[in-house]
């Protein structure tokens, strides 16, 4: 059976080497968070699959060509009218990036349920989504729905919220995302996303991450960028410091953090564990260019514990 299922809109990622505005090379990957995830997991080893749609396009092909690279199962992906969304990162000063999408109509914003029936239906040990596909549109949110509460018994959900103030407001990602937490196990936000998932009226963390355990979630993971990551569950809380490397590039961190979690989560190892690989992948994807083009196999974890400035012989 697929370890993880995740689903959403994956894009043609284009980083400058300057401001834009100042001309340049742009490089061409790919990118958007779920593949990242998916990719992040095929890395360690777990057997994942996304589905999404992408344009009938090079885009397109670029897209499933490098999550099949990845060891990531397309098998389920479709075609869509639109073009394959784009995503352009700009190194606007040391290591702040400025990101502008070119994704509205796109392909990948057509997804709906029934692209998600058939790999629903195959099953998975966990159904990863996250608030970036709950965003693109009413298709997608109603998506993200049936696929949360759709979960088989014994099928872990977990999603990330991952807002977007260029997708959409506080508000709207507040009224969506609150809905699905009764059917979320895991929830992973940065912790000024957390009031967009916690009932309203919690006002403190400390009652936003208490009334979300009351609302049926096991494992509230609270990622807090160099300060670390921690975790509350019915045992209490478990925290982790950052791994200290040297920041390359920030994008793309969330995303290796989760698929660390989840990685440890599939190993069966306990929240502390789980939280250790995942500072691990995060540090790993701060310490590189792109997405998820740094993100280590399971042979690599141990890198981050090299001596700084050392060759590898
Ligand atoms: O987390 C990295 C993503 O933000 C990036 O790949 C693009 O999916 C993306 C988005 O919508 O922001």
């Amino acid at each position: 059976m697929t370890d993880v299922l995740t689903f959403g809109e994956a894009m043609v990622a284009l980083r400058g080497d300057q401001p834009i505005r100042t001309g340049g090379a742009l490089r061409m990957s790919t990118a958007g968070a779920e593949a990242n995830v998916a990719i992040g997991l095929a890395r360690l080893g777990h057997r994942v699959r996304w589905v999404g749609c992408t344009g009938a396009d090079e885009f397109g092909s670029l897209v499933l060509r490098t999550l099949r690279a990845e060891c990531v199962d397309v098998s389920r992906a479709a075609t869509a009218d639109g073009p394959t969304g784009l995503v352009v990162f700009e190194p606007r000063i040391a290591d702040l990036t400025r990101v502008s999408y070119y994704r509205a109509n796109s392909a990948g914003s057509r997804l709906g349920p029934r692209h998600l029936g058939p790999a629903l239906s195959d099953g998975a040990r966990v159904i990863h989504t996250t608030g970036i596909t709950a965003a693109l549109g009413p298709e997608p949110l109603q998506a993200v729905r049936e696929a949360v509460a759709a979960a088989a018994d014994g099928t872990t959900v977990c999603l990330d919220v991952n807002y977007r103030s260029k997708l959409w407001s506080r508000e709207a990602a507040a009224a969506a995302l609150r809905p699905l937490m009764p059917y979320v196990d895991i929830l992973v936000a940065s912790d000024d996303e957390l009031a967009l998932a916690a009932p309203v009226g919690a006002r403190s963390e400390a009652r936003q991450v208490e009334a979300l355990l009351e609302c049926g979630v096991r494992e509230v993971v609270i990622k807090r960028g160099a300060h670390g990551a921690e975790v509350f569950d019915a045992s209490g809380r478990t925290a982790r410091p950052a791994v200290p490397v040297t920041v390359k590039d920030t994008v793309g961190a969330g995303d290796a953090f989760v698929a660390g979690y989840l990685s440890g989560f599939l190993d069966g190892g306990p929240v502390s564990s789980r939280l250790d690989r995942a500072v691990t992948t995060g540090a790993f994807a701060v310490a590189s260019v792109g997405d998820w083009e740094g993100l280590p196999a399971r042979d690599e974890l141990d890198l981050l514990t090299a001596v700084p400035g050392s060759a590898i012989r």
